[in-house]
């Protein structure tokens, strides 16, 4: 069953088509949903993608409360994902694209931050509606669909309080502040290795999870993400 889970939430993010609660409705839970998240993120390394890292969710109420779930969550990045710095963000096979500002970290072969960023994520559920259960979410690999990171800076000694900026096309969309996220961005480097325990690589990424709620992508729109005292992030949606 979870294969054929797993090859229907690949067929919607390939087709960029909305499919119901599938997994909820099978009555899967949530160890259960990560064996589908599992076999999904297979089907794209045979298609020849890489592992880049990992990314945490709900890892703020503000995101907790916009999805009605309530649980910290976790998904796989691969390189795919990756845009660069300023580059574009192709939107065109996404269903209902949303882009939320991060902190990200660089792991060494430990699991320990060598440096952090700050980070855009873009995030495309394969739900209809953008509704889904905790099982639902985490089989759907957490949302990824895409990830921008600035430059890396070694990490600073006070991570806990520093300001939030989201500017669409200028115009400010959400402001907050890393304390956020579990208190302190950093906890998330435990958080991680408790719920994903696979072991990191060194050159990993991990995006600690968004600051703020999601704002909707529309295509042609210039996003950036300020993180006081970490620095700027952009991305173009085309
Ligand atoms: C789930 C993914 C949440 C975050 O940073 O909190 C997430 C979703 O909101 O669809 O990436
Ligand atoms: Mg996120």
């Amino acid at each position: 069953m979870s294969s054929e889970l797993a090859e229907r939430l690949d067929a919607a993010a390939r087709d960029g088509v909305a499919i119901p609660q599938i997994v909820s409705a099978a009555g899967v839970d949530p160890d259960g949903a990560y064996a589908i998240q599992e076999a999904l993120v297979a089907r794209r390394l045979a298609r020849g993608e890489r592992l880049t890292g990992v990314k945490l969710g709900l890892t703020s109420r503000a995101k907790m409360a916009q999805v009605g779930v309530d649980s910290v969550i976790w998904g796989r990045l691969t390189d795919a994902m990756a845009v660069a710095d300023g580059g574009t963000v192709d939107t065109s096979s996404l269903i209902h694209p949303r882009i939320e500002p991060e902190v990200a970290f660089l792991l060494d072969a430990s699991g320990a931050a060598v440096a952090v960023a700050p980070a855009l994520e873009v995030i495309d559920s394969r739900y209809a509606d953008f509704r889904f259960s905790l099982a639902d979410v985490i089989a759907d690999n957490s949302s990824a669909a895409a990830y921008t990171i600035g430059a890396w800076k070694p990490v600073p000694d006070g991570l806990d309080n520093l300001g939030v900026l989201l500017e669409v096309d200028g115009r400010v969309a959400q402001i907050g502040s890393t304390a956020a996220i579990l208190g302190d961005p950093r906890r998330a480097l435990a958080a991680a290795r408790d719920l994903a325990g696979t072991p990191p690589e060194a050159g990993w990424v991990l995006l600690a999870g968004a600051a703020t709620a999601a704002v909707p992508l529309a295509k042609g729109a210039y996003v950036r993400a300020v993180v006081e005292g970490l620095g700027t992030v952009g991305v173009r949606a085309s």
